[in-house]
Formats: C-alpha cells, structure tokens, sequence
C-alpha cells in the first residue's frame, strides 16, 4: 500500500501503457503529472510550442503503432495544441492529448486559464473526457486510450483539474487496470470471399491502391503474397507507401491516372475515397469501375461511390484469406495488363527524368527530390511538410519498406516536419531521419527549430519561387510552359562533368544542418528536453 499523488496515477498509467515519451509545454497546472514521470521514468519531452507537442505524439503513435501523448496546460495551452489533433484526426493517427484543466472546486468562478474544453476538442477526437474525482483517474485515462486505439484508430482529450492531480490517495482506491485494449482481427464471411474471388476472375484491368491501413494493419506482406498471385499493379498512398518496395515487378507510382481512369475492378485497401482518389469517381475512376473496399471502419465503405464489395476487418487477416481466392490463372490473365501500366510507368518516369537532371538555379523540386532519392536507403525514414515539393517528392523517392514515409495526412497541415522528424529520431536514433520541407512549411516552424535541432538530418529548400512552377508547367501545358521543358531539355541534355555537384553546393541550394551537440533526454531524464 502506497500513497500516491493523481500526477503520479496519471505517470503510472501512460507507463504501464507502454509509453515511453510524453511530449509538452509546461504549464503549472500540469507540473504533479511531471513528478510522476520522473518517479515512474517516463521521459518528458519540453516544446516551445503546444502544436508542436501535439504533432510530436502524432507522430510517435505513427511510428509505434501505439498511443503517443502530448499533455498542455489548460486554455491557451489546450488551443494551441488543436490544430495538431486536427490533423491527428484526419489521419486517424491515435494521440491522448491531455489538458491540465482548473481546480474542479473553482469550476465556473473565472479561474485563470479556465475554458469549456471538452466541447472544444469533441468534434476532433473518437472521445473527450473529464476526469470528476481523482480516483477515476486509471479508469477515464484508460477508456481513453482503449477509444483512440480501437477499430478506426484516432485521437482523444481527458482534461484532468489540477486539484485532483495534487490529491494524495491510497494506490488500493484507484487500481490500474489491465488488458483494456482488445484489437480483434475482423475476417471477410466466406460469402464476401466468393464474390471477391469471382470479381477477380473476370477482371481484365485490376488495380490496388494500398493506403495507410496496410501500415496499421501490419499487412505488407500479405499484401506482396496477394499482389503476386493475382499480377495486379499496386499503387501506395501515405503510410502504406513502401509496403511493396519499389523494385518490386507489381509496385508502380506515376502510372496511377492511366491506371485508375482504364480499370475495371479496383481494390482500395486501407484509405478513404477522399480527394486523394477522385472520391472514386470519374474521371479519377471509370464511371462502371466495379470497386471492392476493405477498411477496418465499416462506415468507411460505400462513401461516395457504390461499391461491388465492402469488407470490414483486419487488412491482413483479410488479404491472406484473399490470397486463396485469386484464380490460378489470374497473373497470366492480366499480364497484358500489367505491361501496358508498367510501359506508361516508364514513359512518365522519362518524362520527369529531364526535370530530375536539370540545372535549373534555383534547383528545380524534381531535381531535389532526385538528390534526396540517391540517399534513401531502407534504413531512412523520409518526412514530407510542404506543399508541391512534397508531391513531387513522393513521386520521385523510391521507398523500401511500410512506415518509411511520414507525411500530414489528409489534413495537410504545413508545419508537422521538424516535429516529426525530431520524433522519428528520438524513437530510432540509429537511423537517418531527412525531412524534405518547403520554404512556406519550415517557415512556420523555423524559430520554434531555434535551440537544438538534434540529430536530424534538415534538407532546406531555398528559392522555391521557380523551381516546381517552371517543370509543372512545362509539363502540363502547351504554351511557354513547353518552352521552358524544351529549354530544361537543352540544359540537361549538356554534360557537365563533375561540375553539377560542386557547383550545387557552392551555392548553398541544398544544404544538410547536421547537429552539433545534444541528446534528446531518455527515460527519467525529466522535463530537460527541447523540441518544437
Ligand atoms: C497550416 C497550413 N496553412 C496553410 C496551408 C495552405 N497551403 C497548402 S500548400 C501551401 C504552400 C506550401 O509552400 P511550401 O511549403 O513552400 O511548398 P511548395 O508548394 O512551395 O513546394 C499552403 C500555404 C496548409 N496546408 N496548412
Ligand atoms: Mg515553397
């Protein structure tokens, strides 16, 4: 039997969770949760901005594929963080952001920092709590991170008034609990898997697109089994990008247009038919393009277009039970097929090659990204924060692995890449973190990056004025902007030995700030880390 503090209980649940970091600003409503860290060595890790704390325990949720936690003082503190759980909920990413709140016993008399919260974060988050005596705290903290991790993952708000955080109680009143997180893997009926197996055979051009619940999901690999039996092209979005690796022989990336635009069965695995897909809709997918969806949120399935088959599970539970219904004869069948997607593959990768070798001062964004792909190697995680710097990155970046790639999410939020490539570093020190973020994107963040800047690896993009506008153009139009690609031929077309990379890094157009000192703190080094 122990007397503990509601801070302490708070530390002790986020420990027991597996919780190694929590990332904040402080704030001394919040200060007894800190003690708690330091007693139960979990590692507090200080922003100089809320948004930044919130973005950073995005991130750590996408990289453990677990709860990540960002804690904020209350008012102020809770709306800066807002925009972090914003983009964390549209990218169904499963952050506990936890807001000191004022004492429950000065509740509606004007206390400092005091706000309705809760209201605030509700339409943001799978669940927001208030915590109304300290002895519930295991129990509403746990609810919580049962909420943001099950099913549709997703983040959740428990404000916890700071009187109740103070209060010493016996451990005996407020046990923990344990095994609270059930994640069952929901299987495809048998029925559902004979209509898959009979709208597999008689495609003639099917396609996959495989977004980020392949990562969640842990189904690369039954997506390589799948995607091998039935010969079908693949095509990767967000985090699932990488789950094939690029020299994979049905893993494609520039071809999606043609291919989407001409199949007759698609498979979206993982990701919503949101903007990023056309809704599904022509002229993104042919108008009697039959689709068959599977997502772990069944709510998710016959979102803005019918569909020929919805199934609600686990992607790689489901994916190993599709393998077995592939027709034998299926990759043979639509070979054909995958040639024609591989031929238009090939030919658009020509077409941007020009771009990716061009001279162009300032450097043009496909020739960034072509630099940045020479050093991508499994190991690396790659983070993209900006805007046409990114897409064309994501074009031009082979990937090797699932979870290499962090980018905002549907939300596109400018602003998330120091954070999360600092958090990508904290949680695997050993391997190169390359942030690839646009002038407006770091420009947002630039003084929060002041202090320390860690060992992350920053590639700063300067003088994007011409760069994207004069390849994007050159490639979408016919008038100047056909000059311009006929001149970004010429000049790439004239060799210059030896000359280009001298020449790049005299004047600064790329430039790689590697850390000079400094550690992000580890467990139980206490409230001593800087990060924003
Ligand atoms: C927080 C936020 N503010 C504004 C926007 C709108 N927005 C989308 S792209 C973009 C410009 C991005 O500029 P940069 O990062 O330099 O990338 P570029 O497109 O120039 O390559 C803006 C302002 C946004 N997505 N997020
Ligand atoms: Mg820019």
């Amino acid at each position: 039997m122990a007397d503990l503090t509601g801070g302490r209980l708070v530390a002790r649940v986020l420990k027991q969770a597996g919780v190694g970091h929590v990332f904040t600003l402080c704030g001394g409503h919040i200060l007894p949760i800190y003690d708690g860290c330091l007693d139960e060595g979990v590692a507090v890790i200080d922003t100089r901005h809320e948004q930044a704390a919130a973005h950073c325990a995005d991130a750590y949720a996408r990289l453990t594929r677990g709860i990540g936690v960002a804690m904020v003082a209350p008012g102020p503190g809770v709306t800066d963080a807002v925009t972090g759980v914003a983009n964390a909920f549209a990218a169904r990413s499963p952050m506990l952001l936890i807001g000191g709140a004022a004492p429950l016993g000065l509740r509606g008399l004007g206390a400092l920092q005091e706000m309705e919260q809760v209201a605030l974060l509700r339409p943001i988050t799978k669940g927001a709590f208030t915590v109304a005596e300290a002895r519930q705290i295991p129990e509403v903290l746990t609810t919580a991170i049962r909420t943001a991790l099950s099913g549709r993952p997703g983040p959740v708000f428990v404000e916890i008034p700071v009187d109740l955080l103070m209060t010493t109680l016996e451990d005996r009143l407020a046990p923990i609990p344990t095994a609270y997180v059930h994640r069952p893997r929901g299987a495809a009926e048998p029925a559902a898997l004979e209509t898959l197996g009979r709208l597999l055979a008689d495609a003639e051009r099917p396609v996959v697109v495989a977004g980020g619940g392949i990562w969640w999901d842990d189904a690369a690999a039954a997506l390589t089994a799948f995607a091998t039996r039935a010969g079908v092209p693949v095509f990767m979005s967000g985090a699932g990008r990488g789950a094939l690796p690029a020299g994979h022989p049905n893993a494609f990336a520039q071809a999606r247009s043609m291919a989407l635009a001409r199949a007759d069965v698609v498979v979206v695995l993982g990701t919503p038919l949101d903007f990023r897909l056309g809704y599904g809709r022509p002229p993104t997918f042919a108008g009697d393009a039959k689709v068959v969806m599977v997502d772990v949120d069944a709510a998710e399935l016959g979102r803005n277009r019918p569909l020929a088959l919805g199934l609600a599970g686990d992607l790689g539970v489901i994916l190993r039970q599709a393998v077995d219904v592939v027709p034998t004869s299926m990759a043979s069948r639509v070979a054909p097929w995958l040639t024609a997607v591989r031929a238009e593959e090939v030919q658009s990768r020509q077409r941007l090659a020009v771009f990716c070798a061009a001279d162009d001062v300032p450097i043009t964004h496909y020739r960034l990204a072509a630099e940045i792909a020479r050093v991508v190697s499994p190991e690396t995680i790659v983070v993209g924060d900006g805007g046409d710097v990114v897409g064309c990155a994501s074009k031009i970046v082979a990937l090797h692995r699932p979870g290499q790639w962090l980018d905002p999410g549907p939300l596109g939020c400018l602003g998330v890449g120091p954070s999360f490539a600092l958090t990508a570093k904290l949680l695997h020190p050993d391997r190169p973190v390359i942030l690839i973020a646009g002038d407006g994107a770091l420009g947002r963040q630039r003084r929060r990056l002041g202090a320390d800047p860690q060992s992350a690896a920053l590639v700063l993009r300067r003088g994007a004025r011409r760069g994207h506008l004069a390849a994007g153009h050159a490639l979408r139009s016919a008038g100047g902007g056909a000059r311009r690609a006929r001149r970004a031929r010429a000049r790439a077309a004239r060799p210059r030995p030896g000359a280009r990379e001298g020449a790049r890094q005299q004047r600064g157009l790329v430039c790689q700030r590697r850390p000079r000192s400094g550690r992000l703190p580890e467990h139980g080094d206490g409230v001593d880390g800087d990060l924003s």
